[in-house]
């Protein structure tokens, strides 16, 4: 048995590529690299590696993170600047059992001390959608939307299972901003004995729940992945409804370590990809009823509509 899940339809492709060296016996450690790679290497994925969008002042900083059930080894870089594919960093870091966490500049150095590829990561597409955004907001920098964080959880034939998340964070954050992707219990959590879970929507929300952790948790305590992650995300929701009056967006997936998988949202179009030996690879919209998430097959037109969208060239509202 094998199986991988992902936030997004943006991780199908790399899913495809993941679940081929999967079926192949490969380490899922390998196959969620390389499937993370896929998606921080594709410039339109304004969210992730390459082409994401910048902090408020124009520069592109990223955060990622790898997670191995087997020994609960854990590697993470945030606030990444110019080096291409912070997940492999990330990975790299997790080999220690120290040091294992690196930010902004220690981090770059450490990645070019290593051999990482440097890139400038600002794509001309990344700074209209900065230039635009800033034209909306008459100058002022304040509303943080646009955002979609790659996540995933891979189990492969030896019953090993990792986690990982890389991503741009919140367009227009303060720089040094971090969220929850890279750190491990909010972002991302796998125990290979248990299951594992990752998140996206607005970090500082999915930080006050610790998320994965809780979901892997429930999970422990015999829930199936999909009753863990809808208790997780909406027991959350409620709580900060109860006591902050406000909630933002909260959506989570998982997979035990049986490969049955669980997906929950607290938003109206989110969609994720499954990957299994009996299944294949499929996308799914999600649709929240109360506090459950019915899952939805994504029909052809609805995934050309998806990358269309995302590729269609870009007005520039402001006066060069
Ligand atoms: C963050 N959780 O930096 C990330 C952003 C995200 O979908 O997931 N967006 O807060």
């Amino acid at each position: 048995m094998w199986a991988i899940i992902a936030t997004w339809r943006m991780s199908y492709e790399g899913l495809l590529i993941a679940s081929k060296l999967l079926s192949n016996g490969d380490f899922a450690g390998n196959a969620i690299e390389t499937a993370i790679k896929e998606v921080e290497d594709f410039e339109y994925y304004k969210s992730v590696g390459y082409g994401g969008l910048p902090n408020e002042k124009m520069e592109v900083e990223l955060d990622a993170a790898y997670m191995d059930g087997t020994n609960l080894d854990f590697g993470a870089v945030c606030a990444l600047q110019d080096i291409k594919n912070p997940i492999s960093v990330a990975r790299s870091l997790s080999k220690y059992s120290v040091n294992n966490i690196l930010v902004g500049n220690g981090a770059k150095e450490y990645a070019i001390e290593n051999g990482f590829k440097k890139c400038n990561m600002l794509t001309k597409r990344a700074i209209i959608h900065y230039k635009n955004r800033l034209y909306d907001m008459n100058k002022e920098l304040k509303a943080y939307s646009g955002h979609d964080t790659v996540g995933m959880v891979a189990l492969d034939k030896n019953s090993n299972m990792v986690a990982a998340t890389s991503t741009s964070g919140l367009f227009m954050k303060k720089r040094g901003r971090v969220g929850d992707s890279p750190f491990i219990g909010s972002g991302l959590y796998v125990d290979s004995k248990i299951g594992g879970a990752t998140a996206t929507g607005l970090g500082e929300d999915i930080m006050k729940g610790v998320i994965s952790y809780e979901i892997v948790k429930l999970m422990k305590q015999g829930k199936s992945p999909q009753e863990a992650c809808e208790i997780a995300v909406y027991d959350l929701e409620k709580q900060l409804l109860e006591r902050r009056k406000k909630v933002s967006d909260i959506s989570v997936v998982a997979i035990n370590n049986k490969g049955e998988y669980g997906v929950a949202t607290n938003i109206e179009n989110f969609s994720f990809v499954i990957s299994r030996d009996d299944i294949g690879t499929k996308v799914y919209r999600c649709k929240r009823e109360g506090n459950k998430t019915k899952h939805i097959l994504a029909d052809k037109k609805w995934l050309d509509d998806y990358l269309e969208e995302r590729m269609k060239p870009l007005e520039e509202k402001y006066d060069k």
